[in-house]
């Protein structure tokens, strides 16, 4: 039962009631934040939530100690299809740790090894896709494509089921159940009481069970074929035994696992590609260090074959896509809760349980970056700059014990794709795209679209790296 926060020392209560919070919440609470300060208490139908994004209060919350991720009303409502799957299990629930442990070693930076040549065969998917599109000269959809491309790359990846999104016109109903499914969860948020729900419930039902349904054919597809113990994602959960007690995940989780992974897997990741992308078309510069990061590696080959290590030397692209989940962090609030009575930076008095949201896209725009931290600057990734900022002051990823275990895999398929794309086309901001941010509980650029050219052996950037010339083996 949510408690009015309002009395907490000097923070302001903005009661966003008469107007609600609308389609884009997250926007919301930035502006907010924007006209009272990177600490505030909203105040909706008399329910209030505290908002965070001071960085030394947002380091202060990855205090594991005294602090644990909350599974606040937005992931409640998630839970609703993904129930005890990682995302949405309480900490204490006794499959979180099973399952964590269990699939822990399947998300090492090691096991991307693994992964690469699926990631690489459907980075290949999108680039024909491109290709028709850029000798038809027409445009591209990119967060739908970056969709079609991190789906089918966790379906494959994880599963071994092949989604086949590029052979479709629209999206894979599973997408399109997903999205409603989310929305439901965003939308809920903002009911008002006494309103009437039950349609839009009895849809989310549906909606729900047509994708427990799909997973139950993915798992189907896989039990009892001699592929059962592939070392995959689900490989693992079918067979693994927890190291403590020898048991495998049930049934039901399994389930809750699989559909976890598909929409954590894919959501989010295409929309941090779709960002980078968009920064990219905007800062010429700034693309042509990519281009020639990308160059130096696979040069005037018109059809390079990346290699695992490749990918480890894009840092240039890395620091792109960091720099775009800075601005954009497309999981873009996380809950923590009090583990007993505390004060919250040694001033603000929680009691046990009581919740906290830190807000990224504002902790990204915090002081410790600098005067002017609404520019895109992938400067501010490098190793130096990194080193010298507070380490919490990029949560993209969440914090502690319950932070993302795809980290690494998004990072990899991300930068790999986009090194390739930047590596074989001109990208044309055809139509003067202004950014509308699309929310729906993730982050995207809404409406997209770029127009393409393939780059000739003119446009490669031959001038080698900065300290290529000492380097060994590229000379
Ligand atoms: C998780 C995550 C997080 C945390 C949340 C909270 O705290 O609540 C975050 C913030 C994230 N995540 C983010 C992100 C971004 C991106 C790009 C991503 N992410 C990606 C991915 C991929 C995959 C596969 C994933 N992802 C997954 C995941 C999971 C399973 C989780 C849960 C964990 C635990 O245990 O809890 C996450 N993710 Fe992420």
């Amino acid at each position: 039962h949510p408690e009015p926060a309002g009395t907490l020392p000097g923070v302001p209560v903005v009661d966003i009631t008469a107007t609600g919070p609308g389609h884009t919440p997250i926007q919301q609470v930035m502006e907010l934040m924007r006209a009272h300060g990177p600490v505030l208490v909203r105040r909706l139908h008399g329910r209030d939530i505290l908002f965070v994004a001071d960085a030394d209060l947002v380091a202060d919350l990855a205090d594991e100690e005294r602090f644990a991720k909350h599974i606040g009303p937005a992931l409640e409502n998630v839970r609703a299809f993904t129930a005890d799957g990682l995302f949405t299990a309480y900490n204490d629930e006794p499959n979180w740790a099973k399952a964590h442990d269990i699939l822990m070693p399947a998300f090492a930076l090691g096991s991307m090894k693994t992964y690469h040549p699926v990631m690489l065969k459907v980075a290949r998917r999108l680039i024909d896709s491109w290709d028709r599109a850029a000798r038809a000269g027409q445009p591209v959809n990119v967060p739908d494509d970056m969709t079609r491309m991190t789906l089918d790359t966790i379906g494959l990846a994880g599963f071994d089921y092949d989604f086949g999104s590029f052979e479709r016109a629209e999206p894979h109903p599973f997408v399109e159940s997903m999205v409603r499914c989310l929305e439901w969860a965003m939308t809920r948020l903002a009911r008002n009481p006494g309103e009437d729900h039950a349609a839009a419930d009895a849809a989310f039902r549906a909606d729900a069970d047509y994708l427990a349904g799909v997973v139950d054919d993915v798992i189907a597809a896989r039990t009892g074929t001699d592929q059962s113990a592939a070392e995959d994602l689900l490989g693992l959960m079918l067979t693994a035994r927890h190291p403590a007690d020898g048991t495998t995940l049930d049934t039901a989780n399994i389930r809750n696992q699989v559909i976890t992974f598909l929409i954590a897997g894919h959501e989010t990741t295409s929309g941090a590609m779709s960002f980078a992308l968009y920064y990219l078309a905007k800062h010429p510069a700034a693309l042509r260090l990519v281009q020639r990061e990308a160059d130096a590696l696979w040069g005037d080959t018109p059809d390079p074959e990346p290699t695992y290590e490749d990918i480890g030397r894009l840092t240039y692209t890395r620091q792109v896509l960091n720099e775009a989940l800075r601005l954009w962090p497309t999981a873009a609030a996380f809950s923590r809760h009090a583990r007993e009575d505390t004060l919250l930076g040694g001033r603000l008095p929680m009691h046990a349980g009581q919740a906290v949201v830190v807000l990224a896209p504002m902790l990204h725009r915090q002081p410790v970056w600098g005067d002017n931290p609404e520019l895109f600057d992938p400067e501010r990734f490098t190793a130096e700059a990194e080193a010298a900022r507070p380490v919490h002051a990029f949560k993209p990823f969440g914090t502690g014990e319950r932070a993302c275990i795809g980290r690494q895999f998004a990072l990899h398929e991300a930068t790999m794709l986009l090194a390739m794309l930047v590596h074989r086309y001109r990208l044309h901001d055809h139509a003067g795209y202004a950014l509308t941010v699309k929310e729906t509980l993730t982050l995207k650029p809404e409406d997209f679209t770029l127009t393409l050219t393939p780059r000739t052996d003119a446009d490669r950037v031959h001038a080698p790296l900065p300290g290529a010339a000492t380097a060994p083996g590229t000379q």
